[in-house]
């Protein structure tokens, strides 16, 4: 019987649909380069850092530039993308995102953020969900981006779980395969032709319940 005593949670795609944002602001940065950015290009860049983001987006435009010119051009992304988020409200907040975290809270079952984003304090804040949380780990707190498990073990680290009793949260394939890298359960958030290696998928977290999911793990082994 697995059990399962703590979750730790992606933040955009999960709890909140940032992805949106990361689009405008790359997207305006690709306008002002000389190329066109498409909202199906976007989807290479979920879950993926800042830094590989842009790799990603020079890629497409096909152009190559020095490592001074792309920290001024990610820098130059993330104001505009911070002024996007700083308009944030909780009405923002995906459909079962609050309910399932509160749910979980009442079940004893300790809750972590596991996020690429930097900027994930500033969207928790603005969303009211940051006192939420009993670990934060963002895009601050690692050096290896996902698929390293980095951010999930210092979650689990953090909440003092050992990583067999987390089940993790994701709506990115290389979240997905970071849980699993680092021995942890995995829900994908999203849908299922991209997140197969989860031990299964839901279209949001108003899907589940705790009760749900412990009696999923309390039947594997
Ligand atoms: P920032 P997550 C990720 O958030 C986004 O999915 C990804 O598109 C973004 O590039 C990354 O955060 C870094 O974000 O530029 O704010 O540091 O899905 O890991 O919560
Ligand atoms: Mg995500």
């Amino acid at each position: 019987m697995t059990k399962v005593l703590a979750c730790i949670f992606d933040l955009d795609g999960v709890i909140v649909d940032t992805a949106k944002y990361h689009f405008q602001a790359w997207q305006r940065l690709a306008h002002e380069l000389g190329f066109d950015f498409t909202e199906k290009q976007n989807e290479r860049l979920k879950g993926v850092s800042r830094a590989r983001s842009l790799e990603i987006l020079l890629e497409i435009g096909n152009l190559s530039l020095n490592q001074e010119q792309k920290e001024q051009l990610a820098h130059r992304k993330n104001n505009w993308y911070v002024e996007l988020i700083n308009q944030m409200t909780p009405d923002e907040i995906l459909p079962g995102a609050k309910a399932f975290l509160q749910a979980l809270k009442e079940e004893d079952i300790k809750i972590a953020l596991g996020s690429a984003s930097k900027n994930a304090m500033t969207i928790l804040q603005h969303i009211a969900m940051d006192h939420f949380f009993d670990a934060i780990i963002d895009g601050n707190k690692v050096s290896k981006a996902k698929p390293d498990p980095e951010v999930f073990l210092k979650g689990a680290e953090a909440l003092q779980v050992a990583p067999p009793y987390c089940v993790v949260f994701e709506d990115a394939q290389a979240g997905i395969e970071a849980a699993r890298n680092g021995h942890m359960h995995c829900v994908g958030v999203g849908s299922p032709e991209h997140l197969h290696a989860a031990d299964f998928v839901i279209g949001s977290l108003q899907e589940i319940t705790p009760t749900a999911l412990l009696q999923f793990y309390a039947q594997r082994n």
